[in-house]
């Protein structure tokens, strides 16, 4: 094993000794920004050549996902997917005893929590789930969220190196909580997303200005904490006033909507599936109500 040059920018004491497994897009700006707070850092990855910028950047390069463990402390895990984190968690087997272990992988709520009982079967001295919403470049910046969940005697112990990542929230005790928000977070802007996607389509089609649209739908932006704030608490009351107006109006505009789109020849199957929605909370009496009663809809079981 090489052995790590200290660049240290804040005190030595501070910075303590962090291993990074898997040198991707992510694990390698997640070990330069360690080098760039002064933490010795190892680093290990499946294939070694791209260990070889952070050795020259100051890494002590491993041979091994074990000898890397052994090598600190608190060791963090930045892989493709919980398939791989299985695969070099098994080869590293006890030589996490002891240590902290961090794994920002993406992955679903239960491998979180089947992280958390291999860690603890294998007397690791903590584990925290972490999740990233963000992309590399921005790693070392407020502009990339990471939320956390585990043990909370390891957040308080290696929080502040945590933060030197970005944005960092910590979401209790429960491992796959941050999973939870992670998966949460990563649907409803993909849902988002393709709303949008679907209205440059009709934009388009109909000769609009997409930048002049796009910045005005930004703004009115503006209103959507106060709107989703609202919807919760409905949610949470059971109690559904007419928000955006009671359904029975509501499902007529969508017949304008779904009609708009389908007249300029883009696909209109989303809308269909609230249209949908809307008639059957209708047919059940609840036409009085707004938007938010689909919720009551929205169970497996339930939307079909
Ligand atoms: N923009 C992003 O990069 C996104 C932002 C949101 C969160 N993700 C998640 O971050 C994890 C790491 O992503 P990444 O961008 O670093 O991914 P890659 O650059 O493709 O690197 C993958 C590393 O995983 C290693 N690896 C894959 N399979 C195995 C295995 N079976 N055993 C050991 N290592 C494995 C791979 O090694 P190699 O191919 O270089 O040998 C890379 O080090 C990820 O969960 C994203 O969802 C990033």
């Amino acid at each position: 094993m090489t052995t790590a040059t200290d660049t240290t920018t804040r005190p030595a004491a501070e910075a303590g000794p962090v291993t990074v497994l898997g040198l991707g897009a992510m694990g390698s700006a997640i070990a330069r920004t360690f080098l760039d707070h002064g933490h010795p850092t190892t680093v290990w990855n499946r294939t070694a050549a791209k260990a070889a910028p952070l050795a020259d950047a100051g890494a002590a390069t491993a041979p091994t996902a074990t000898e890397a463990v052994a090598a600190s402390p608190l060791v963090v895990i930045a892989l493709l997917d919980s398939a791989a984190v299985e695969q070099v968690l098994a080869s590293v087997d006890t030589a996490i005893t002891g240590r902290t272990l961090v794994n920002l992988t993406s992955g679903s709520p239960d491998q979180a929590r089947a992280n958390e009982r291999w860690a603890r079967e294998h007397g690791a001295a903590g584990y925290l789930d972490g999740k990233i919403m963000g992309d590399p470049p921005y790693v070392g910046t407020p502009n990339i969220l990471f939320p956390f969940s585990g043990s909370d005697t390891a957040f308080a112990a290696h929080e502040t190196t945590l933060r030197e990542l970005g944005t960092v929230t910590y979401h209790g005790e429960e491992p796959g909580a941050a999973a939870v928000e992670f998966m949460a977070q990563v649907a409803t802007s993909y849902e988002l997303l393709i709303g949008y996607l679907h209205t440059l389509r009709l934009l388009r089609e109909e000769g609009a200005d997409l930048a002049g649209f796009t910045r005005r739908f930004g703004d009115s932006l503006t209103v959507f904490p106060a709107l989703l704030t609202s919807m919760a608490q409905a949610v949470e009351a059971g109690e559904y006033g007419p928000d955006l107006g009671s359904l029975d109006v509501q499902a007529a505009l969508m017949d304008d909507l779904i009609g708009h789109r389908e007249s300029v020849g883009v696909e209109a199957v989303r809308m269909r599936e609230v249209k949908r929605l809307m008639d059957r909370r209708i047919a059940d009496g609840h036409g009085d109500q707004g938007f938010s009663s689909l919720f009551e809809l929205l169970a497996a079981q339930s939307a079909a």
